[in-house]
């Protein structure tokens, strides 16, 4: 994290010079104590060269990935409080199960509802379910910025996604939430500090919530809170259509049933499990041949389906996913599987 961005230098020059709308926005609120000297510093810098002893103490500014090119850098601040197509944060809905801690079937064995199944996921506690599901979270971050002493921030979602989305900040060493409330210090803030954002669900109802989140950094200090902004949206999720690249083929098992996977009977996907229909040993052959010739060397993975031929009533494939980029990578798009 670098300490002069150009969102912190084009805070500090906006005393000097009117500020144009393809600036990033960055407020400074004035507080009672600190309103006069403010409005004087404003108004007197149009015809007096700036002096350090007025010169603002500098802040930090909240940073996500506006350019989608995996990476954290001042070329994510320019109009990072828009929203567009083209331009603007992501983040995932973190819906899978990384640690695999959610149940799959009731404690008699009763299958659950596919409303129960959904109250389950990483999203649904406040903690981040292991290395995997760290990786789900979109980067953000508070610049290193050497504050005065004294000086504190808090990073919220804006009131209207607070519900739809979770804050972490690596503290001491780990991961935790950060809760509205939670105060970072200044020598946190000297830093630098490290953000990851779930969201915890996909857009289900535009109208209820169209996956809009405005995180809000506001640093107080010296009488004053600055306060600075960065927008981001949940990733749409992505179903399967027929223009897809095919990865990997799955096809019906009629030997097993999904209640029994779901209550912890063991299953190999990649198995090949004893033909039940007339003629679907020659289906598979033939399958497996047309994969050969399209170059797809994947297994045929296999799905419990319990003689249910009609395996697309079972389930949809669908994904998310955000750009990612790991050092000395070209960046390739990291893909993300949710629970359908
Ligand atoms: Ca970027
Ligand atoms: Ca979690
Ligand atoms: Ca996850």
């Amino acid at each position: 994290m670098d300490d002069e961005t150009p969102l912190a230098r084009s805070a500090t020059a906006s005393r000097t010079r009117p500020r144009t709308s393809t600036r990033p926005r960055s407020r400074r609120i004035p507080t009672s104590s600190g309103a006069l000297g403010w409005a004087f510093l404003a108004v007197a810098a149009g015809v007096l060269p700036a002096q350090p002893a007025y010169a603002a103490p500098p802040r930090p500014v909240i940073r996500a990935d506006a350019d989608r090119d995996g990476l954290l850098t001042p070329a994510d601040d320019a109009g990072k409080g828009v929203w567009t197509q083209d331009r603007g944060a992501l983040m995932l809905p973190n819906v899978d199960d990384d640690q695999g801690r959610c149940p799959t079937a009731g404690p008699g064995g009763e299958r659950l509802p596919d409303e129960r199944l959904a109250d389950c996921g990483d999203a649904t506690d406040t903690v981040v379910n292991g290395a995997a599901d760290l990786a789900d979270l979109a980067p953000v971050s508070l610049t290193a910025t050497r504050v005065p002493a004294g000086t504190t921030a808090t990073v919220s979602a804006d009131p209207a996604s607070r519900a739809y989305v979770r804050i972490f900040a690596r503290r001491h060493g780990r991961m935790v939430l950060l809760k509205p409330e939670d105060r970072l210090t200044a020598d946190e803030l000297s830093r630098g500090v490290r953000l990851g954002v779930e969201a915890t669900d996909f857009i289900r109802d535009p109208r209820t919530w169209a996956g809009f989140t405005d995180l809000v950094l506001r640093v107080s200090g010296d009488g004053a809170t600055t306060e600075d902004r960065v927008r981001l949206r949940v990733a749409p999720l992505v179903f399967q259509h027929d223009l897809m690249p095919i990865r990997q083929l799955m096809t019906a098992d009629h030997t097993t049933g999904p209640a029994e996977v779901e209550r912890g009977k063991p299953y190999d996907p990649a198995a090949r499990p004893r033909p039940v229909e007339t003629g679907e040993a020659a289906f598979r052959r033939d399958l497996r041949r047309g994969l050969d010739r399209a170059g797809l060397p994947a297994p045929l993975y296999n799905y419990p389906t319990g003689g249910d031929v009609w395996m697309q009533d079972l389930f949809k494939t669908a994904y998310a996913s955000l750009p990612r980029r790991a050092a000395g990578n070209t960046g390739s798009p990291s893909s993300y599987g949710p629970r359908t």
